[in-house]
């Protein structure tokens, strides 16, 4: 008798809090038909970039990714963009879109081929795309690490231990020095998260490794990496602005009244999402103290496209389309398609109290049928967060153009500029003219 008392009253009560959850919790959508996406206004100050990553455009690198690509049979990066060559006309595309800013990253294994073994050659040609860009008008962001390294550091185990940070350090300090009288804007990492998780859990990027556990130590290590070069370069230059590009995923229950799915949610927004504020915020990560990591940001940057559905069962690679709601636009990658995720992106990274530069938004869509959209919604969120108050200074589109899309070599197509790899050419999208005719707008206006 008691037995059915006890299960009846435990449906009860989990009817209850599921219900609960629904009306406390609902997932944030907007009814984008009835929204005027050209209802937006930027204030004079916003910063209008895109952004690239060294080892996606320049070619005929040599680095921890060209040894994965070989290794793992995936497509070659090869001569990419062939940026590394035509930089100067590509310089001009910038000039053409009227962006008022670029990031792009300095390709380490360029810089130290070997072990303490400088190569002045390739840092004189950043230092000529960095006069070029200032040139232009162009304020360039620097990221100093963007996923790609040296075989030599990879070698040696890269991030996954701590006694190797100091090579980071090195390059880092290195560097730094010859660009920091024209350059303020400072990345040191690009996305710990998705660095650490796609190498070392889901075995996508190098060193494709799968092991969860290995995953949270890099994370942590990448951390206290960005930690100390913060300060040593703070040290050297007070007035640069350094931070770090944050990809903040969200993660959704697939399904609402499964406490199962809400349960791995809270579990990947920590991983993913909250481990990395809570070790700036309060210098402690996964129950560890990252000391130094605490307060080590001028800015956060944030790297946002999209959120995820999620129960126990999520796949654990990303070749496989993941769940959508019925109403959702959904990309060539198979995501789906949430402008309305930048909202809860940004108020969950407001606890830092810092300024917000918005580093990496975009999609991939070679046929440029998404992306006029997509880039219309964003930045009407963006719009409409800041006459709400949130301290976002900057939106930097991904990309460019097309280029070398790791782990989906160049089957992904993210540029403003279409690029033909046969004959380098590279062609402007009417989401290029688009993104053009917003920033000619807003600057003026
Ligand atoms: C970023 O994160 C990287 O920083 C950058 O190098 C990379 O090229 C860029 O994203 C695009 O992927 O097309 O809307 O379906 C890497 C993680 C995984 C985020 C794929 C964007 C696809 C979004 N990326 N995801 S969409």
């Amino acid at each position: 008798m008691e037995w059915t008392v006890v299960l009846i009253s435990l449906l009860i009560a989990y009817l209850i809090i599921t219900f609960l959850f629904h009306i406390f919790f609902p997932e944030h959508h907007l009814d984008w038909q009835s929204i005027n996406l050209d209802d937006i206004t930027f204030p004079n100050e916003f910063t209008w970039g895109v952004a690239t990553a060294s080892h996606q455009i320049e070619g005929g690198n040599s680095n921890n990714w060209t040894q994965f690509e070989e290794r793992e049979n995936k497509e070659r990066s090869g001569l990419a963009c062939n940026h590394w060559n035509l930089w100067q006309k590509d310089h001009e595309l910038l000039t053409e879109l009227g962006v008022s800013s670029y990031r792009f990253s300095i390709e380490w294994s360029r810089i130290e081929p070997n072990e303490g073994e400088w190569n002045e050659e390739a840092i004189l040609v950043y230092s000529d795309m960095i006069d070029s860009l200032i040139a232009k008008g162009i304020e360039p962001m620097v990221t100093l690490h963007h996923f790609s390294h040296p075989i030599w550091f990879e070698e040696k185990g890269g991030f996954y231990n701590q006694e190797n940070l100091i090579h980071f350090k090195n390059y880092c300090t290195k560097i730094f020095p010859y660009f920091s009288d024209r350059v303020t804007k400072w990345c040191t990492v690009n996305e710990p998260d998705v660095f650490s998780i796609m190498g070392y859990h889901m075995g996508m990027f190098p060193p494709g490794k799968r092991s969860p556990l290995k995953a949270i130590r890099v994370m942590k290590n990448v951390m206290i990496a960005h930690g100390e070069v913060y300060h040593e370069l703070k040290q050297l230059s007070p007035n640069s602005y350094i931070g770090l590009a944050k990809n903040v995923t969200i993660f959704d229950p697939y399904r609402r009244w499964n406490l199962l799915h809400w349960l791995t949610t809270f579990a990947l927004n920590y991983i993913w999402n909250g481990a990395i504020i809570s070790s700036l915020k309060r210098g402690r990560m996964y129950g560890k103290s990252v000391k130094h990591v605490k307060g080590s940001a001028d800015f956060i940057g944030l790297n946002y496209y999209t959120h995820v559905l999620t129960s126990p069962f999520l796949p654990q690679t990303t070749e496989i389309d993941l769940p959508s709601r019925k109403h959702e636009i959904v990309t060539e990658f198979g995501y789906p398609m949430y402008a309305e995720g930048l909202q809860r992106a940004t108020k969950w990274l407001s606890k830092l109290k810092l300024p917000i530069e918005i580093t990496e938004n975009g999609v991939s869509d070679g046929e440029d049928k998404l992306r006029p959209n997509h880039l219309k919604r964003h930045l009407w969120m963006i719009s409409k967060l800041i006459k709400e108050g949130v301290d976002i200074r900057s939106y930097y589109h991904w990309s460019l153009m097309d280029n070398f899309e790791w782990a989906e070599g160049y089957s992904m197509r993210f540029g403003l500029y279409h690029v033909d790899y046969e004959t380098q050419t590279r062609t402007i999208r009417d989401s290029g003219k688009t993104y053009q005719s917003i920033i000619k707008s807003q600057k003026s206006g």
